[in-house]
């Protein structure tokens, strides 16, 4: 059905939410087909660190860490074959959910799909290896819920936690593009899954 209420937060930040809970079973089954060719993996980072964040990805680019740094890569460092085609699915919802936040015609050539067990975090960053930040990042979260930072454009900028649930999708473009955020770890309740998944769609070729 792809459609819901939208909140604006700040200039360049839309909050969609429940915007893919109609096809979180697709989009399940699309992880599945992905991560089946191209596991998750926990990348090193430069400084010898391995991120606590388990990550893969689709589509013609693939978001890659190590200890050299940081970029996008069309094949896959582990099997050096291409990325595994980014599923219908994505794709459309995707499209849909950019033009929702006010941007037409948003042609995602990455999805990273990022997978978040108990404990894992992303720590404050910002995402700055795109070509062209005009693009937007549209961001989808399934699974558990867990405590997402937003914060500004200088990293001393006050911060605020909002809570991401299964199926919310988030718009971040224009002046919000390269603000600094961070993911927290997904919530422990008790009975509940505490796996917690989230893909971002990104433009990073030119
Ligand atoms: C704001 N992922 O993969 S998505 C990332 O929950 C990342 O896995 C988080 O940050 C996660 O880089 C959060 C939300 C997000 C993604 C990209 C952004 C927020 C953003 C780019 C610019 C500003
Ligand atoms: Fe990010």
């Amino acid at each position: 059905m792809l459609q819901s209420t939208q909140e604006t937060f700040d200039p360049g930040i839309v909050l969609l939410p429940g915007f893919a809970l109609s096809e979180r079973d697709a989009l399940r089954a699309g992880i599945e087909a992905v991560t089946d060719r191209a596991p998750v993996r926990r990348m090193q980072v430069p400084g010898g660190h391995t991120m606590s964040v388990a990550m893969t990805n689709c589509g013609a680019l693939g978001w890659v860490a190590d200890a050299h740094g940081y970029r996008y890569s069309a094949l896959d460092p582990l099997s050096d074959l291409p990325w595994p085609a980014m599923p219908e699915t994505f794709l459309r919802l995707a499209r849909a959910a950019a033009a929702a936040g006010g941007f037409d015609g948003f042609e995602p050539d990455v999805c990273l799909i990022n997978r978040y067990e108990p404990g894992a975090r992303l720590s404050m960053h910002r995402d700055v290896d795109e070509h062209d930040f005009s693009h937007p990042i549209v961001s989808v979260s399934l699974g558990s819920p867990a405590r997402f930072v937003i914060g500004g454009l200088a990293r001393r900028d006050p911060t605020r936690a909002v809570v991401l649930h299964d199926g919310d999708v988030i718009v971040w473009g224009g002046p919000a593009r390269r603000i600094h955020h961070a993911a927290g770890s997904p919530r422990r309740r008790a009975g509940q899954p505490t796996l917690r998944w989230n893909l971002t769609f990104r433009r990073a070729g030119p």
